[in-house]
Order: structure tokens, then C-alpha cells, then sequence
């Protein structure tokens, strides 16, 4: 076990396993998992040498990502948990715009185009611009954070997400002090994202945070899963995580990022404010009007477990929370 300090975080300890090193339960996940990450080491190892080495193999296109993996082996751990196998991670999705079943994306999304790829930023801030995604995320500084991630739909996995934290890029433009919110969409485009040619949400998909909860620092804007570059299905080419909320705050494949001063609309609780609140923070007390909540299912496993509150964050982000009632904020 090993003890690191959440860094700008409330100081607490979080112990984790190196999972990697703990078993070797042959799934394929796993050995892939072990390859990927002697690529890395041995990217990292010539890049000392040479230089910046491409790390994520043969990416699309020109794309010019590389990185020293500095980081690599600074990780955020879901305690214990082991990872969900990689092919459930990418083959068993949520991305309406590509079709609202689970295995749609990953069929629908192979030929989606992620680069050039560039996100406006937008509002109050003092350095508004078009950013293209390699200007806006250093790859020096990725990091590996395995969170727990819990869809409302009650189902949950483990994840090991490639990021940098959201608050590193809002540091990089400056929010005034009119910057309460700051809002997500995710690209339109229905000749690409065959889901945007039916009116099953309201598109763009948009999602909006509270400046506290956006610059958080488990809050993770992510470019890879498992080592490797995110796979279209899963939000490609940069996305949200905030492990603490159900699933659908975290916004996949993002154009806009907003800084305001009202609370942002959302296009969950657009299509239907009773079933979908705007903090969606995970609460087994407060039930879904459709089901409970106080159990989840890991994919993978066959018994459910108790759904933590705040997913099992809680230490880490209740104080964010502190004097609000949860079940009128939910
Ligand atoms: N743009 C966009 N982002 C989205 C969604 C979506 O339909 N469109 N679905 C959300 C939901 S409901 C979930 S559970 C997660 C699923 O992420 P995953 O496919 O990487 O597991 O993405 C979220 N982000
Ligand atoms: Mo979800």
C-alpha cells in the first residue's frame, strides 16, 4: 500500500494498491493493461534519453502528441478496486450521439473525426480563444487516476482515465470573478453523429458545473483511457470526469467551455428537470423517480453492492456541499 497526499485538496490520505503489481488474473484487460504501461516506461526511458518519444502509439492523423510520462504511476485510486475489463469500458457506452444503446458508440463512432480539434473558450475570463487541443492540455503533465465512475442507470465500473486536472486549464485562461458556472457542449455535427439526426435530446449535449466543483482537483479533463488515447466512444478527443457525480455530468467530446455567472442549463435536466438535477452528485437517499439508488451494479460482477455517497469521495468533496439540503439539490 502506498499513502499520497491529494494535492490542493482537503489533505486527506487515500491508500491504494498498485493494482498492477497486485495479481495477475489473466484477463486480457489486464495483460494489455501491463503492456501498455512497459510502452510507457519504455517511452519514458528513451524520451530521458532523446527526447519527447510518442507515447500513445500511432495516433490519428498528424496529430503531435507526446509526453515525457512524468507522471505516470501518480494515481488517484478507487481504494481497492480493480479495473473493469477494458473491452466493457469501450464496448458498453453511454454516448446518445451516436445511437442511445450501449453498444451503438463503439459501432457508430469508429470514422468520427477527433482531429484538428479545437475548443472555444468562452465567458468570463480573461483569456477567451480557440484553443486547439494540443495547445490546451500540456501531454508532459498527464496524469493516471483510477476512479470509480457510477451511471444513473445504476450500473458502475472502474476506470483507469488519462488526464490533467480541468483546474489547470481554467487556471491557464483566467476566470473573473463573474465566473460562478462554467458550461460544456459537446461538438454538433449530425453528418458524423448519426443520434443528433433524432430530437432525442436537445443538441449540443451541454453539461455545466459549479466553479468550485469544475476546478476541484479530482475533477479530470481526459484525453485516455488504460494508457492509450480515448477511444471515440468513450468522449474522444477530451472529455469530463468527475467521479463523484453520476455519469452524465461527465460531458464527452467537448467544443465550448463557458464562464458564467448563472447556473448553466443542462441538457439532462432540460428534457426532464424531474428526473435529472443540476449537482446530479451520487446519493443513494435520494432515489431516482424511476428507481432506487441505494444499489449499483459493477459490470462484471453478479452481486450488487451499497451506491456510497459521492460515490465514495465523500472526504474529499462533501465540504463543497456543506449547509446545502441533497434532496432539494440533487
Ligand atoms: N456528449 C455526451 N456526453 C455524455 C453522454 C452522451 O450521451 N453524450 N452520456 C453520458 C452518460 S449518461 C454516461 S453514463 C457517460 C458514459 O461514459 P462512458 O461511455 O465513457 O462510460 O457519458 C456521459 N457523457
Ligand atoms: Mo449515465
Amino acid at each position: 500500500m502506498i499513502e499520497r497526499n491529494i494535492k490542493g485538496g482537503t489533505g486527506v490520505l487515500i491508500k491504494y494498491k498498485r493494482n498492477w503489481e497486485v495479481k495477475s488474473s489473466e484477463i486480457t484487460s489486464e495483460k494489455m493493461f501491463k503492456t501498455r504501461r512497459k510502452f510507457l516506461r519504455a517511452a519514458l526511458s528513451s524520451a530521458i534519453a532523446i527526447g519527447p518519444s510518442p507515447i500513445f502509439g500511432a495516433t490519428q492523423g498528424k496529430t503531435n502528441i507526446v509526453s515525457t510520462q512524468s507522471n505516470v504511476g501518480k494515481k488517484y485510486l478507487a481504494n481497492n478496486d480493480e479495473p473493469t475489463d477494458y473491452q466493457s469500458i469501450t464496448q458498453y457506452n453511454n454516448f446518445y450521439e451516436f445511437g442511445t444503446g450501449k453498444r451503438d458508440p463503439a459501432e457508430n463512432a469508429s470514422k468520427f473525426k477527433t482531429r484538428p480539434w479545437a475548443v472555444q473558450i468562452s465567458g468570463a475570463c480573461e483569456k477567451p480563444g480557440t484553443y486547439g487541443v494540443e495547445d490546451l492540455i500540456n501531454f508532459d503533465q498527464l496524469e493516471e487516476r483510477i476512479y470509480r465512475f457510477r451511471c444513473v442507470e445504476t450500473w458502475s465500473m472502474v476506470v483507469p482515465w488519462v488526464g490533467i486536472p480541468l483546474s489547470k486549464i481554467i487556471d491557464r485562461v483566467s476566470p473573473t470573478s463573474h465566473a460562478k458556472y462554467v458550461s460544456f457542449e459537446t461538438l454538433h455535427d449530425p453528418k458524423q453523429m448519426p443520434g443528433q439526426r433524432e430530437p432525442v435530446l436537445n443538441w449540443p449535449y451541454k453539461e455545466g458545473l459549479r466553479i468550485d466543483e469544475a476546478v476541484h482537483p479530482l475533477t479530470l479533463l481526459t484525453v485516455g483511457l488504460y494508457g492509450a488515447l480515448l477511444p471515440n466512444q468513450n468522449g474522444a478527443p477530451l472529455r469530463i470526469i468527475i467521479p463523484w457525480k453520476y455519469g452524465f455530468k461527465s460531458i464527452k467530446s467537448i467544443v465550448r467551455i463557458h464562464f458564467q455567472a448563472d447556473m448553466p442549463v443542462t441538457s439532462w435536466s432540460e428534457s426532464n428537470s424531474n428526473e435529472y438535477g443540476f449537482y446530479s452528485n451520487v446519493n443513494p437517499d435520494v432515489s431516482h423517480p424511476r428507481w432506487s439508488q441505494t444499489k449499483e451494479r459493477r459490470i462484471g460482477e453478479f452481486f450488487k453492492r451499497p451506491t456510497l455517497l459521492f460515490n465514495g469521495y465523500g472526504e474529499l468533496v462533501a465540504d463543497l456541499y456543506q449547509g446545502m439540503n441533497l434532496e432539494r439539490w440533487y
